[in-house]
């Protein structure tokens, strides 16, 4: 018989992923005023005056900071923006991403 319905056996699990989330990391070099360091972490990264004075020094001791995380397209989209204010100014200033583990 075609037209016999069967009763599933198991119950659809539904999945709910977390989707995964991306670093924005901020990379020293020797010619971006910390000032203007501090600047664009505010701005871009809704950070205050501290938070964003103490991630310009760790970069600036260390070679890189951890901005922030976010989903990929939000870190994306925050690294390129605040890579393009500094080169609208012509400092090298960096940001980049990174997948977390
Ligand atoms: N090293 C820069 C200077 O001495 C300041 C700076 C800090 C630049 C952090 C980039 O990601 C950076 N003017």
């Amino acid at each position: 018989m075609s037209n016999v319905v069967t009763k599933p056996t198991a119950k659809a699990k539904p999945k709910l992923e977390r989707p995964k989330l991306y670093k924005v990391i901020l990379v020293n070099d020797d010619f971006t005023p910390r000032d203007f360091v501090v600047m664009i972490l505010k701005s871009e990264f809704r950070m205050t005056e501290e938070q964003a004075y103490k991630v310009m020094l760790t970069a600036h001791q260390r070679g890189v900071c951890v901005v922030a995380v976010f989903t990929k397209d939000i870190a994306e989209t925050k690294a390129t923006r605040a890579t393009d204010a500094g080169r609208a100014k012509g400092y090298p200033l960096l940001f980049t991403t990174e997948p977390e583990e």
